[in-house]
């Protein structure tokens, strides 16, 4: 079975992953690839490109709040919680996609990475499933340019 390659686009919030995941695609397009954005933030509004997938025909973010009472942030848990457990559906669309080259819009919320298992758990069925992916970690410049903020 061939392998369908992609990339992870993490970061903090604002770090420009959206954009990024939309200029990426354009530019691989314009070079003839076929490319396919997946959106699993739950929490994404105005997305510049159009996803090929995205978590809110599974989930939507604003009713899980409405429905449990929760926060954004909690919010954004139960969401990424349901997509683990449903992570045969993600994998479905994705063998869908066999031609394709796979970006993955991902949450930024630090928490899901340090102190929560669903999205490493989310990555690692992915790679068990055909998949071979890399991360692509976003961070603001001036992180990088002034040492004191980091
Ligand atoms: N100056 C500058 N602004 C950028 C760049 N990339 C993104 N932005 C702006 O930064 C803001 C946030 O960008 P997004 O692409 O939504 O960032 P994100 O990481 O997806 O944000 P969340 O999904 O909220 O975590 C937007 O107003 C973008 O226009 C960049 O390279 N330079
Ligand atoms: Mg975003």
């Amino acid at each position: 079975m061939s392998i369908i390659f992609g990339q992870l686009v993490i970061g903090p919030p604002g770090s420009g992953k959206t954009t990024y995941c939309s200029a990426m695609s354009k530019f691989l397009e314009s070079i003839g690839r076929k490319v396919a954005v997946i959106n699993i933030d739950p929490a994404n509004e105005n997305m510049e490109y159009t996803p090929t997938v995205d978590i809110s025909e599974l989930i939507q973010h604003e009713e899980v709040m409405t429905h449990f009472g929760l926060g954004p942030n909690g919010a954004l848990i139960y969401c990424m919680e349901f997509l683990e457990t449903n992570v045969q559906w993600l994998i479905a669309k994705i063998l869908n996609l066999k031609d394709y080259y796979i970006i993955f819009d991902c949450p930024g919320q630090v928490e899901l990475y340090t102190h929560h298992k669903s999205m490493s758990q989310i990555a690692e069925k992915l790679n068990q499933n055909v998949m071979r992916l890399c991360s692509v970690h976003l961070v603001d410049s001036h992180h990088c340019s002034d040492p004191g903020k980091n």
